[in-house]
Protein backbone atom coordinates (compact mmCIF):
# COMPACT_ATOMS: atom_id res chain seq x y z
CA UNK A 1 0.00 0.00 0.00
CA UNK A 2 0.89 3.79 -0.94
CA UNK A 3 0.44 6.88 0.83
CA UNK A 4 1.15 10.23 0.25
CA UNK A 5 1.37 12.50 4.01
CA UNK A 6 1.13 16.80 3.69
CA UNK A 7 -0.23 18.73 5.95
CA UNK A 8 -0.24 22.84 6.41
CA UNK A 9 -1.50 23.67 3.47
CA UNK A 10 -3.46 27.01 5.00
CA UNK A 11 -5.12 27.79 1.67
CA UNK A 12 -6.67 31.55 2.20
CA UNK A 13 -2.96 32.43 4.01
CA UNK A 14 -1.77 35.61 3.01
CA UNK A 15 1.92 37.19 3.85
CA UNK A 16 1.61 40.45 5.34
CA UNK A 17 -1.89 40.84 3.69
CA UNK A 18 -0.20 39.68 0.22
CA UNK A 19 -3.04 36.56 -1.29
CA UNK A 20 -1.14 33.03 -1.56
CA UNK A 21 -3.55 31.75 -4.10
CA UNK A 22 -1.39 31.39 -6.97
CA UNK A 23 1.03 29.52 -4.99
CA UNK A 24 -1.77 27.42 -3.62
CA UNK A 25 -2.64 26.64 -6.88
CA UNK A 26 0.64 26.13 -8.36
CA UNK A 27 1.21 23.38 -5.45
CA UNK A 28 -2.51 21.56 -6.18
CA UNK A 29 -1.55 21.35 -9.96
CA UNK A 30 1.71 19.66 -8.83
CA UNK A 31 -0.06 17.19 -6.36
CA UNK A 32 -2.08 16.13 -9.13
CA UNK A 33 0.55 15.31 -11.43
CA UNK A 34 2.61 13.45 -8.32
CA UNK A 35 -0.88 11.18 -7.81
CA UNK A 36 -1.21 10.55 -11.35
CA UNK A 37 2.59 9.72 -11.67
CA UNK A 38 2.83 7.83 -8.39
CA UNK A 39 -0.55 6.39 -8.03
CA UNK A 40 -0.88 6.31 -3.98
CA UNK A 41 -3.85 4.17 -2.39
CA UNK A 42 -4.20 6.96 0.08
CA UNK A 43 -3.59 10.30 0.40
CA UNK A 44 -3.33 12.03 4.33
CA UNK A 45 -3.88 16.04 5.16
CA UNK A 46 -2.59 16.72 8.85
CA UNK A 47 -4.63 19.55 9.58
CA UNK A 48 -4.72 23.23 9.10
CA UNK A 49 -6.40 22.67 5.88
CA UNK A 50 -7.00 26.46 5.94
CA UNK A 51 -5.77 29.43 7.28
CA UNK A 52 -8.80 31.07 9.23
CA UNK A 53 -11.77 29.36 10.47
CA UNK A 54 -13.81 31.31 7.86
CA UNK A 55 -11.60 30.95 5.22
CA UNK A 56 -12.39 33.30 2.37
CA UNK A 57 -14.75 31.83 -0.82
CA UNK A 58 -11.70 31.12 -3.19
CA UNK A 59 -9.46 29.26 -0.45
CA UNK A 60 -12.57 27.01 -0.20
CA UNK A 61 -12.91 26.50 -3.88
CA UNK A 62 -9.27 25.40 -4.59
CA UNK A 63 -9.53 22.83 -1.68
CA UNK A 64 -12.70 21.24 -3.33
CA UNK A 65 -11.92 21.47 -6.85
CA UNK A 66 -8.85 19.92 -5.71
CA UNK A 67 -10.87 17.14 -4.49
CA UNK A 68 -12.82 16.95 -7.31
CA UNK A 69 -9.74 16.63 -9.84
CA UNK A 70 -7.99 13.89 -7.65
CA UNK A 71 -11.04 11.64 -7.77
CA UNK A 72 -11.27 11.91 -11.25
CA UNK A 73 -7.94 11.53 -12.24
CA UNK A 74 -7.34 8.58 -9.40
CA UNK A 75 -10.87 7.32 -9.04
CA UNK A 76 -9.50 4.47 -6.40
CA UNK A 77 -7.93 6.68 -4.44
CA UNK A 78 -8.96 7.79 -0.48
CA UNK A 79 -8.38 10.88 0.64
CA UNK A 80 -8.66 11.40 4.82
CA UNK A 81 -8.80 15.01 5.63
CA UNK A 82 -8.92 16.56 9.41
CA UNK A 83 -8.84 19.38 10.19
CA UNK A 84 -5.83 21.56 12.48
CA UNK A 85 -6.22 24.30 15.19
CA UNK A 86 -6.56 26.71 12.46
CA UNK A 87 -9.62 25.05 10.88
CA UNK A 88 -12.94 25.20 12.34
CA UNK A 89 -13.62 21.55 13.18
CA UNK A 90 -17.53 21.95 12.20
CA UNK A 91 -16.20 23.63 8.64
CA UNK A 92 -13.85 21.06 8.07
CA UNK A 93 -16.56 18.46 8.76
CA UNK A 94 -19.94 20.52 6.79
CA UNK A 95 -19.54 18.67 3.52
CA UNK A 96 -18.53 15.17 4.59
CA UNK A 97 -21.52 13.22 2.87
CA UNK A 98 -20.80 14.90 -0.24
CA UNK A 99 -17.16 13.90 0.38
CA UNK A 100 -17.58 10.60 1.12
CA UNK A 101 -19.22 10.05 -2.54
CA UNK A 102 -15.55 11.13 -3.73
CA UNK A 103 -13.63 8.43 -0.98
CA UNK A 104 -12.85 11.55 0.74
CA UNK A 105 -13.07 11.36 4.52
CA UNK A 106 -12.99 15.07 6.39
CA UNK A 107 -12.93 14.82 10.41
CA UNK A 108 -12.91 18.07 12.34
CA UNK A 109 -14.26 16.63 16.10
CA UNK A 110 -14.03 14.39 18.20
CA UNK A 111 -17.76 12.61 19.56
CA UNK A 112 -18.44 11.52 22.95
CA UNK A 113 -21.41 8.85 23.32
CA UNK A 114 -23.97 9.44 26.09
CA UNK A 115 -22.50 7.02 28.84
CA UNK A 116 -18.77 9.50 28.58
CA UNK A 117 -17.16 6.86 25.96
CA UNK A 118 -15.20 8.01 23.05
CA UNK A 119 -17.07 7.41 19.87
CA UNK A 120 -14.07 5.89 17.93
CA UNK A 121 -15.82 4.20 15.20
CA UNK A 122 -16.56 7.80 13.75
CA UNK A 123 -12.58 8.14 13.41
CA UNK A 124 -11.47 4.51 12.08
CA UNK A 125 -11.35 4.93 8.24
CA UNK A 126 -10.94 1.39 6.14
CA UNK A 127 -7.64 1.92 3.64
CA UNK A 128 -8.40 -0.32 0.51
CA UNK A 129 -6.21 -0.72 -1.83
CA UNK A 130 -6.56 -0.93 -5.56
CA UNK A 131 -8.55 -4.52 -5.69
CA UNK A 132 -10.79 -3.20 -3.15
CA UNK A 133 -8.81 -4.80 -0.06
CA UNK A 134 -9.03 -3.26 3.18
CA UNK A 135 -5.26 -2.85 3.80
CA UNK A 136 -4.92 -0.73 6.54
CA UNK A 137 -6.93 1.63 8.83
CA UNK A 138 -6.62 5.22 9.27
CA UNK A 139 -6.98 6.30 12.94
CA UNK A 140 -8.48 10.12 12.65
CA UNK A 141 -6.82 12.81 15.28
CA UNK A 142 -7.93 16.13 14.70
CA UNK A 143 -6.77 18.53 16.65
CA UNK A 144 -8.79 18.68 19.76
CA UNK A 145 -9.77 21.78 22.14
CA UNK A 146 -9.10 21.68 25.81
CA UNK A 147 -12.75 21.76 25.97
CA UNK A 148 -13.53 18.65 23.71
CA UNK A 149 -11.44 16.15 26.45
CA UNK A 150 -11.99 17.85 28.80
CA UNK A 151 -15.11 19.00 31.06
CA UNK A 152 -17.00 17.64 34.50
CA UNK A 153 -17.12 13.55 33.88
CA UNK A 154 -13.55 14.20 31.45
CA UNK A 155 -11.80 15.89 34.16
CA UNK A 156 -9.32 19.62 33.23
CA UNK A 157 -5.92 17.93 32.28
CA UNK A 158 -5.98 18.77 28.56
CA UNK A 159 -2.39 16.24 28.43
CA UNK A 160 -4.30 13.37 30.27
CA UNK A 161 -7.69 13.86 28.23
CA UNK A 162 -5.40 13.88 25.27
CA UNK A 163 -4.04 10.15 25.90
CA UNK A 164 -7.06 8.85 26.74
CA UNK A 165 -8.61 10.00 23.66
CA UNK A 166 -5.54 8.22 22.00
CA UNK A 167 -5.85 5.25 23.87
CA UNK A 168 -9.15 4.10 23.26
CA UNK A 169 -8.82 5.10 19.50
CA UNK A 170 -6.20 2.75 19.54
CA UNK A 171 -7.77 -0.10 21.48
CA UNK A 172 -10.32 -0.32 19.03
CA UNK A 173 -8.59 -0.46 16.12
CA UNK A 174 -6.49 -2.92 17.51
CA UNK A 175 -10.13 -4.69 17.52
CA UNK A 176 -11.00 -3.83 14.64
CA UNK A 177 -7.73 -4.63 12.81
CA UNK A 178 -6.96 -8.47 11.17
CA UNK A 179 -3.41 -9.47 11.19
CA UNK A 180 -1.49 -8.14 7.97
CA UNK A 181 -3.85 -5.11 8.12
CA UNK A 182 -1.42 -1.72 9.00
CA UNK A 183 -2.73 1.01 11.15
CA UNK A 184 -1.81 4.72 10.00
CA UNK A 185 -2.63 7.22 12.19
CA UNK A 186 -3.32 11.12 11.10
CA UNK A 187 -3.08 13.93 13.70
CA UNK A 188 -2.39 17.45 14.32
CA UNK A 189 -0.31 18.12 17.16
CA UNK A 190 2.98 19.17 19.10
CA UNK A 191 5.15 16.75 19.95
CA UNK A 192 7.49 17.09 22.33
CA UNK A 193 11.19 17.86 20.82
CA UNK A 194 9.91 19.13 17.45
CA UNK A 195 11.66 22.10 15.96
CA UNK A 196 9.13 25.20 15.35
CA UNK A 197 9.20 28.28 13.02
CA UNK A 198 9.16 31.79 14.65
CA UNK A 199 6.19 33.05 13.66
CA UNK A 200 3.47 30.98 11.56
CA UNK A 201 2.49 28.33 14.08
CA UNK A 202 -0.36 29.77 16.23
CA UNK A 203 0.68 28.01 19.61
CA UNK A 204 -2.07 25.45 20.05
CA UNK A 205 -2.38 26.36 23.78
CA UNK A 206 -1.07 28.61 26.82
CA UNK A 207 2.34 27.96 26.86
CA UNK A 208 4.23 24.80 25.74
CA UNK A 209 2.48 22.42 28.39
CA UNK A 210 0.57 21.28 25.25
CA UNK A 211 3.69 18.99 23.54
CA UNK A 212 2.62 15.41 23.43
CA UNK A 213 4.94 12.15 24.53
CA UNK A 214 5.65 9.94 21.35
CA UNK A 215 5.15 7.27 23.42
CA UNK A 216 1.33 7.83 22.78
CA UNK A 217 1.72 6.18 19.53
CA UNK A 218 3.31 2.69 20.59
CA UNK A 219 4.59 0.04 18.23
CA UNK A 220 1.23 -1.23 16.50
CA UNK A 221 1.04 1.64 14.88
CA UNK A 222 2.60 1.48 11.61
CA UNK A 223 3.64 5.20 10.40
CA UNK A 224 2.36 8.46 12.42
CA UNK A 225 1.07 11.03 9.51
CA UNK A 226 1.62 14.34 11.41
CA UNK A 227 0.39 17.88 11.12
CA UNK A 228 1.67 21.13 12.74
CA UNK A 229 4.97 21.86 12.56
CA UNK A 230 5.88 23.87 9.42
CA UNK A 231 9.42 21.67 8.55
CA UNK A 232 9.50 18.15 7.58
CA UNK A 233 11.22 16.59 10.54
CA UNK A 234 10.64 12.99 12.00
CA UNK A 235 9.66 12.76 15.38
CA UNK A 236 12.84 11.56 18.29
CA UNK A 237 14.54 10.22 15.00
CA UNK A 238 11.62 7.93 14.56
CA UNK A 239 11.27 6.71 10.91
CA UNK A 240 7.58 6.11 11.31
CA UNK A 241 6.35 9.38 13.45
CA UNK A 242 6.93 12.35 10.90
CA UNK A 243 5.78 16.12 10.44
CA UNK A 244 6.08 16.36 6.42
CA UNK A 245 6.18 20.42 6.94
CA UNK A 246 3.60 22.91 4.80
CA UNK A 247 3.90 22.88 0.89
CA UNK A 248 4.68 26.38 0.73
CA UNK A 249 7.05 28.74 3.67
CA UNK A 250 4.47 30.29 5.50
CA UNK A 251 6.47 32.76 6.85
CA UNK A 252 9.96 34.03 5.98
CA UNK A 253 11.61 32.27 8.52
CA UNK A 254 10.58 29.02 6.84
CA UNK A 255 12.80 29.85 3.73
CA UNK A 256 16.05 28.02 4.63
CA UNK A 257 14.64 24.35 4.10
CA UNK A 258 13.11 22.53 0.72
CA UNK A 259 9.07 22.00 1.23
CA UNK A 260 8.12 18.33 0.68
CA UNK A 261 5.27 15.73 1.02
CA UNK A 262 6.18 12.22 1.92
CA UNK A 263 5.44 8.94 0.10
CA UNK A 264 5.32 6.01 2.65
CA UNK A 265 5.08 2.17 1.30
CA UNK A 266 4.08 -0.58 3.62
CA UNK A 267 3.89 -3.96 3.13
CA UNK A 268 1.32 -5.56 5.26
CA UNK A 269 1.63 -3.83 9.25
CA UNK A 270 5.35 -3.70 7.90
CA UNK A 271 6.44 0.60 7.02
CA UNK A 272 9.15 -0.89 3.98
CA UNK A 273 10.07 3.03 2.91
CA UNK A 274 9.51 6.73 3.66
CA UNK A 275 10.59 8.87 0.72
CA UNK A 276 10.86 12.90 0.35
CA UNK A 277 9.21 14.41 -3.12
CA UNK A 278 10.41 18.07 -2.96
CA UNK A 279 7.59 21.00 -4.32
CA UNK A 280 9.65 23.32 -6.31
CA UNK A 281 8.87 26.59 -5.23
CA UNK A 282 6.67 28.72 -7.45
CA UNK A 283 7.37 31.83 -5.95
CA UNK A 284 10.56 32.67 -3.67
CA UNK A 285 10.77 34.50 -0.20
CA UNK A 286 13.88 36.87 -0.02
CA UNK A 287 15.10 38.41 2.61
CA UNK A 288 17.55 41.18 3.01
CA UNK A 289 19.46 42.86 5.72
CA UNK A 290 19.76 43.26 8.48
CA UNK A 291 21.42 46.10 7.67
CA UNK A 292 22.05 49.81 7.61
CA UNK A 293 20.21 51.28 5.32
CA UNK A 294 22.25 52.88 3.25
CA UNK A 295 24.05 49.70 2.56
CA UNK A 296 20.55 48.41 2.00
CA UNK A 297 19.16 50.98 -0.98
CA UNK A 298 22.85 49.91 -2.75
CA UNK A 299 21.24 46.13 -2.14
CA UNK A 300 17.74 47.37 -3.67
CA UNK A 301 19.40 48.94 -6.79
CA UNK A 302 21.14 45.75 -7.59
CA UNK A 303 18.36 43.62 -7.66
CA UNK A 304 16.80 42.67 -11.48
CA UNK A 305 14.68 45.10 -12.77
CA UNK A 306 10.97 43.75 -13.90
CA UNK A 307 11.28 41.60 -17.23
CA UNK A 308 7.93 42.49 -19.02
CA UNK A 309 7.51 39.00 -20.29
CA UNK A 310 7.61 37.59 -17.44
CA UNK A 311 4.54 36.18 -15.38
CA UNK A 312 4.49 39.09 -12.43
CA UNK A 313 2.95 36.17 -10.05
CA UNK A 314 6.43 35.04 -10.06
CA UNK A 315 7.99 37.55 -8.62
CA UNK A 316 9.84 36.97 -5.60
CA UNK A 317 8.08 38.61 -2.36
CA UNK A 318 10.80 40.75 -0.48
CA UNK A 319 11.03 41.43 3.32
CA UNK A 320 13.63 44.18 4.04
CA UNK A 321 15.00 44.48 7.47
CA UNK A 322 17.05 47.62 8.37
CA UNK A 323 19.04 48.68 10.84
CA UNK A 324 18.58 52.07 12.05
CA UNK A 325 20.06 54.52 14.97
CA UNK A 326 17.40 56.72 15.26
CA UNK A 327 13.66 56.86 13.48
CA UNK A 328 13.77 57.24 9.90
CA UNK A 329 10.33 59.08 9.20
CA UNK A 330 10.89 58.66 5.39
CA UNK A 331 12.02 54.55 5.70
CA UNK A 332 9.46 53.12 3.56
CA UNK A 333 9.80 56.18 0.89
CA UNK A 334 12.92 55.59 0.86
CA UNK A 335 12.69 51.76 0.22
CA UNK A 336 9.88 51.69 -2.15
CA UNK A 337 11.59 54.58 -4.61
CA UNK A 338 14.71 52.28 -4.17
CA UNK A 339 12.52 49.50 -5.33
CA UNK A 340 10.67 51.22 -8.55
CA UNK A 341 11.33 48.85 -11.36
CA UNK A 342 12.55 46.16 -9.45
CA UNK A 343 11.31 43.00 -10.02
CA UNK A 344 10.00 41.95 -6.30
CA UNK A 345 7.27 42.60 -4.01
CA UNK A 346 7.69 44.21 -1.33
CA UNK A 347 5.76 43.12 1.74
CA UNK A 348 7.59 43.94 4.78
CA UNK A 349 10.17 46.71 6.37
CA UNK A 350 11.35 45.53 9.41
CA UNK A 351 13.36 48.38 11.68
CA UNK A 352 15.82 47.18 14.65
CA UNK A 353 17.41 49.81 16.52
CA UNK A 354 21.07 48.60 16.95
CA UNK A 355 22.53 51.19 19.05
CA UNK A 356 19.54 51.28 21.54
CA UNK A 357 20.12 53.59 24.77
CA UNK A 358 19.48 52.84 27.88
CA UNK A 359 16.70 55.35 28.49
CA UNK A 360 14.27 52.87 28.80
CA UNK A 361 16.41 49.88 30.24
CA UNK A 362 15.98 48.18 27.69
CA UNK A 363 18.31 45.49 26.16
CA UNK A 364 20.89 46.66 23.62
CA UNK A 365 19.60 44.50 21.28
CA UNK A 366 16.23 44.98 21.24
CA UNK A 367 14.53 44.81 18.04
CA UNK A 368 11.34 46.59 17.14
CA UNK A 369 8.75 43.76 17.18
CA UNK A 370 5.50 44.70 15.38
CA UNK A 371 2.05 43.53 16.40
CA UNK A 372 1.71 40.34 14.00
CA UNK A 373 5.26 39.12 15.60
CA UNK A 374 3.46 38.84 19.12
CA UNK A 375 0.64 35.97 19.66
CA UNK A 376 -2.23 37.30 21.66
CA UNK A 377 -0.39 35.97 25.57
CA UNK A 378 3.06 38.15 24.83
CA UNK A 379 1.45 41.01 23.98
CA UNK A 380 -1.12 40.73 27.15
CA UNK A 381 2.00 40.01 29.05
CA UNK A 382 3.39 42.90 28.07
CA UNK A 383 0.62 45.69 28.22
CA UNK A 384 0.39 43.85 31.68
CA UNK A 385 3.89 45.33 32.06
CA UNK A 386 3.28 48.63 30.88
CA UNK A 387 0.26 49.42 32.76
CA UNK A 388 1.48 47.78 36.47
CA UNK A 389 5.40 47.88 36.21
CA UNK A 390 5.43 43.89 36.94
CA UNK A 391 5.69 40.33 35.59
CA UNK A 392 2.20 39.37 35.35
CA UNK A 393 1.06 36.19 37.64
CA UNK A 394 0.43 32.47 36.17
CA UNK A 395 -2.89 32.73 37.41
CA UNK A 396 -3.69 35.72 35.48
CA UNK A 397 -1.91 34.39 32.36
CA UNK A 398 -4.45 31.22 32.86
CA UNK A 399 -7.41 32.87 33.48
CA UNK A 400 -6.64 35.35 30.36
CA UNK A 401 -6.11 32.11 28.24
CA UNK A 402 -9.51 30.71 29.14
CA UNK A 403 -10.61 34.07 27.90
CA UNK A 404 -9.38 33.97 24.88
CA UNK A 405 -10.32 30.43 24.23
CA UNK A 406 -13.83 31.71 24.75
CA UNK A 407 -13.32 34.43 21.99
CA UNK A 408 -11.80 31.78 19.75
CA UNK A 409 -14.83 29.66 20.30
CA UNK A 410 -17.40 31.71 19.84
CA UNK A 411 -15.97 33.13 16.50
CA UNK A 412 -16.23 29.69 14.78
CA UNK A 413 -19.73 29.21 15.54
CA UNK A 414 -21.39 29.25 12.25
MN1 LIG B 1 -0.01 25.01 10.59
Amino acid sequence: MRLFHTSDWHLGQNLHGQERDFEHACFLTWLLARLAERQPDVLLIAGDIFDTVNPPVKAQERLYDFIVNAHEQNPLLTIVMIAGNHDSGSRIELPAPLMRRLRTHALGRVLWLDDGVLDAERLLLPLPDAKGDVRAWCLALPFLRPAEVTGPTLGDDYLKGIARVHERLIEAANRKREPGQALIAVSHAHMAGGSVSEDSERSLIIGNAEALPASLFGPSITYVALGHLHKPQRVNGEERIRYSGSPIPLSFSEIGYQHQILEINCDGETLTSVDTCLIPRAVNLQRLGPAPLAELLVQLKELPNVDLLADPDRQPWLEVRVRLDEPQPDLRNQIETALQGKAVRLVRIGAEYAGKGSADGGDDDAALIELDQLSPQELFSRAWQDNFGTEVDEQTLSDFATLLREVQQESEQP
